[in-house]
């Protein structure tokens, strides 16, 4: 039995050195190493190329390399009866939230303008940080971790979600009919829904117009979120007042791209918080072991849901 690794960018060589240094013994390969492919019981993946995983025909588990998960529903010869997992990890929630906190103080402080501007020697009107509502979409284990740190700087935190979230640190809202209260007063506006039938295209000019005008997005969920040109007619409007985005329908965000040129976009190359090899093993391998001896596996993936 074995477990193998599956990646279009064939990025291998920082995973298998995890594994050799978490257990030499762990039985880990890559496609151009699997002679019996009929020992692989499990996969762990990142974007991997299409009807990859049918070549495997025991495969009953797949695990994404990430938190996120629509890279595997991508693959419309995803087989029906292999079980999901993904990566609940504690790096990847404090990055995140570094991250996105990083992002708001830029953006009330004006410190990307500036850098823009330079050497322009013009004060700009700055906000604080008890005057700023965070509206942060998808309160999961990533956007809960944000949510708690905005909070403890100091940020009024609201948040939406399916289901309604009872958590001291952030106001919830839920579902379809609480969304537009909830955009009402995002003045910086945090997307971490997962990518999924229901949230392609979410950012869109009729989400825009609900939001304070001048409103700031944050992006660090996926690319396939965010309607593009509606984004810029908004910035052009002043509807918004700037974005910082993270991810792209197309990664990398191609030289020729509208938004390099946009002076209120501020990117960054998918780097918000980054899955870490060696943090991430151990539950992989806990769920090889819970695989082999029938126990339940640990952070399942819904199908139904997509996330
Ligand atoms: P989770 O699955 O833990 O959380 C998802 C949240 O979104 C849940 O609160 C869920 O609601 C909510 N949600 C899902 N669909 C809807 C919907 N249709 N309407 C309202 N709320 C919805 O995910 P994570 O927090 O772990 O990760 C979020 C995403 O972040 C990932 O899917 C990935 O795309 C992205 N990511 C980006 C990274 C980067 O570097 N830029 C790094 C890591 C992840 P409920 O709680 O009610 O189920
Ligand atoms: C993830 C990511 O989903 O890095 O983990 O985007």
């Amino acid at each position: 039995m074995s477990l193998i690794l599956l990646r279009s960018d064939k990025n291998y060589e920082q995973w298998l050195n995890a594994f050799a240094d978490f257990d030499p013994d762990f039985p880990v390969f890559i496609p151009e190493t699997a002679e019996n492919k009929g020992d692989i019981i499990m996969a762990l993946s990142w974007k991997a190329p299409t009807g990859s995983y049918t070549q495997y025909p025991n495969l009953k588990v797949i695990g994404s390399m990430g938190a996120g998960v629509d890279h595997l529903f991508e693959d419309p010869e995803l087989p029906e009866n292999i079980q999901l997992t993904r990566v609940v990890d504690e790096y990847l929630a404090t990055d995140m939230r570094e991250f996105v906190l990083a992002q708001c103080m830029s953006t009330i402080k004006n410190l990307n303008t500036f850098s823009r501007k330079q050497p322009h020697w013009d004060r700009l009107p700055y906000r604080r940080v008890a005057d700023v509502t965070v509206g942060i979409m998808g309160l999961g284990v990533l956007g809960q971790a944000v949510g708690k740190l905005l909070h403890q700087v100091g940020f009024k935190v609201t948040g939406w979600s399916h289901s309604y979230k009872d958590l001291e640190f952030v106001k919830s809202y839920s579902g379809e009919k609480e969304l537009n209260k909830f955009l009402s007063s995002a003045e910086i506006l945090v997307c971490l829904l997962p990518l999924t039938e229901e949230t392609k295209g979410i950012l869109n000019k009729a989400l825009f117009f609900e939001l304070p005008h001048g409103a700031y997005l944050i992006n660090v969920a996926r690319g396939g979120h965010l309607h593009e040109s509606d984004l810029l007619d908004a910035l052009h409007s002043g509807k918004l007042g700037g974005a910082s985005l993270d991810v792209f329908e197309q990664e990398p965000l191609p030289k020729d791209h509208p938004f390099w040129r946009e002076p209120n976009i501020f990117i960054t190359p998918h780097v918000a918080s980054v899955s870490s090899p060696a943090s991430i093993i151990p539950q992989v391998v806990e769920n090889y072991n819970r695989l082999q001896a029938g126990e339940p596996l640990l952070n399942t993936v819904s199908r139904k849901r997509g996330y």
